[in-house]
């Protein structure tokens, strides 16, 4: 059952109400999350370690927003999906970075962001380039933020090949998340996907450099574990190269103690100037995604709620401020106010507390419900676990899979903005509609007659019946309904006779 949060609304200051808007509109401008991961089935040490990171917990990224300084532009490496003028596709997706800064930059950049966005939580350097082969850089950035916000966390993207001779500096410095970009354990798929590396003061080609980057990639890994070091392994599914071998890294990465997998589509575009976007190689669909995903289900544990973002970014996943924050934006004084930081995360708990309370209860009922199928969602939302966006206002749909497992997150399909002032417009509705190719059912604040009536020609229900609620308490009652009383709460007219998949 959804709760409205309550506890929220005794906040009467000027800031108290910004934050009651931002935590009831989920902070989270176009994103949700699933529930693999929460104190019910975490580690209490994991957990304090992962409960404000939005990349290392589906559910903080509901509340808890990330920034990149793009302070490490050096790599040792090239990717054939990277072009550095763009951006680091490790961490993003491909497009310019504003501007790279200093140490010094980067702080006041951190500071002025720290005050203004409550939900900041972690300060990662993703690329463009390399922060353990930049490391001078990365490690100065961290030393001065560290001195000014004690309550930050940080967090590094790297490719590895650098990662074991900064292992314990990063232990020393008490950066609790590392991400490493792994795309093979076989030198000879690594050999399609990196043309050379900088190793040791000499460059190295084809399979011997694959090795190389492979051997060290495996030690930095082991070397992190061996610290409680929380990994995050980031793949990229490139089809006819790497796709069916990630199921093989998936296993590899899981016996040396990575924590989460994140299996993220390349981005080819020729615009981008890449080897791969030149040369014609395509990234995977949304369905072919989700079919490897499914396929390694039982490893290594997946992230699913990644957003590709920008070297750059700042802000919640799914939203990017960056552009507030340029270095030319910024005051040359900055001083950091940690009040509204410790009054935000006393609001955070209270809503988690109750959407905890909720999601346990959904869960419930749909294992009491058991149709013995399974329904995919697409849920329009602007976070907070809450069904709360028009659907004609998504840029893009959160999936949910429903079964008698429990509901679980698979997902996002971005899309078009459909309406735009009060207007919506038919191709943008028929590239919505393609989005959702699979999907059963379509959850949102407030959907039209006409977008409904065409979704359920495309075999897709639509309903705005369960606006504001958990997303998980919607779909729990649908399941339910689908089923038959006594489990039903409301039955929307739109979705009346669902039919679920075998
Ligand atoms: Fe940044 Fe990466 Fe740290 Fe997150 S991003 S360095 S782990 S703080 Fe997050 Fe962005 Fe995906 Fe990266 S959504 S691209 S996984
Ligand atoms: Fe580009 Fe990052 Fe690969 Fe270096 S490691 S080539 S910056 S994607």
């Amino acid at each position: 059952m959804s709760a409205p949060a309550i506890s929220l609304e005794s906040l009467s200051t000027t800031f108290g109400d910004q934050l009651l808007a931002t935590v009831k509109a989920g902070g989270c401008a176009s994103s949700s999350c699933g529930s693999s991961i929460k104190p019910d089935d975490t580690d209490p040490a994991i957990w304090e370690k992962i409960k404000d990171h939005p990349c290392f917990s589906e559910e903080a990224h509901h509340y808890f927003a990330r920034m990149h300084v793009a302070v490490a532009p050096g790599c040792n490496i090239q990717c054939n999906y990277c072009n550095r003028k763009y951006d680091c596709a490790n961490e993003s997706r491909p497009g310019v970075v504003s501007e790279k800064l200093t140490p010094d930059q980067a702080l006041r950049k951190v500071v002025a962001v720290a005050n203004e966005v409550p939900q900041l939580s972690v300060l990662g350097i993703a690329g463009p380039g390399d922060a353990c082969y930049d490391w001078k850089k990365t490690k100065a950035t961290f030393e001065r933020v560290a001195r000014e916000i004690p309550d930050i966390k940080f967090c590094i993207s790297t490719n590895g090949l650098a990662l074991p001779d900064h292992v314990d500096e990063l232990a020393d410095m008490n950066v609790d998340h590392v991400t490493i970009t792994i795309n093979m354990v076989d030198p000879e798929v690594g050999a399609k996907i990196y043309p050379w590396i900088f190793y040791d003061h000499r460059r190295y080609v084809g399979i011997e450099a694959a090795r190389i980057l492979h051997e060290r990639q495996m030690l930095g890994l082991e070397m992190l574990t061996a610290r409680g070091i929380l990994t995050k392994i980031n793949s990229v599914m490139i089809p006819g190269v790497n796709d069916e071998h990630l199921i093989k890294v998936n296993r590899w990465v899981k016996e040396r103690g990575a924590f989460l997998h994140n299996l993220m589509p390349l981005i080819s575009d020729p615009a981008h100037g890449t080897h791969y976007g030149l040369s014609g190689q395509r990234g995977p669909n949304a369905m072919e995604l989700k079919a490897l995903q499914d396929r390694v289900e039982g490893g290594a544990q997946l992230m699913r709620h990644c957003r590709q973002c920008r070297a750059d970014a700042v802000g919640l996943l799914g939203e990017d401020r960056g552009q507030e924050f340029t270095v030319d934006r910024i005051p040359g004084e900055v001083t950091y106010d940690a009040s509204n930081h410790k009054a935000y995360r006393e609001l955070v708990a209270e809503e988690r507390r109750d959407h905890v309370a909720a999601r346990r209860e959904a869960i419930g009922l749909v294992k009491a419900a058991s149709p013995g199928k399974s329904l995919l969602f697409a849920v329009a939302t602007k976070g907070g676990g809450r069904v709360n966006e028009h659907f004609g206002h998504a840029k893009e749909f959160q999936v949910y899979q429903v079964s008698p497992r429990g509901i679980s997150f698979v997902g996002h399909r971005k899309v078009e903005q459909y309406c735009l002032g009060g207007w919506g417009g038919e191709a943008a509705l028929d590239g919505v509609i393609a989005a959702l190719e699979g999907i059963d059912i379509v959850l949102c604040a407030k959907i039209g007659n006409c977008p409904q009536d065409q979704l359920a020609d495309a075999g897709i229900q639509a309903t705005d019946a369960y606006a504001h609620d958990y997303i998980e308490t919607a779909i729990s009652a649908i399941y339910a309904a689908a089923s038959g009383p006594p489990h039903s709460r409301r039955r929307p007219e739109r979705v009346s006779s669902i039919r679920t998949r075998s």
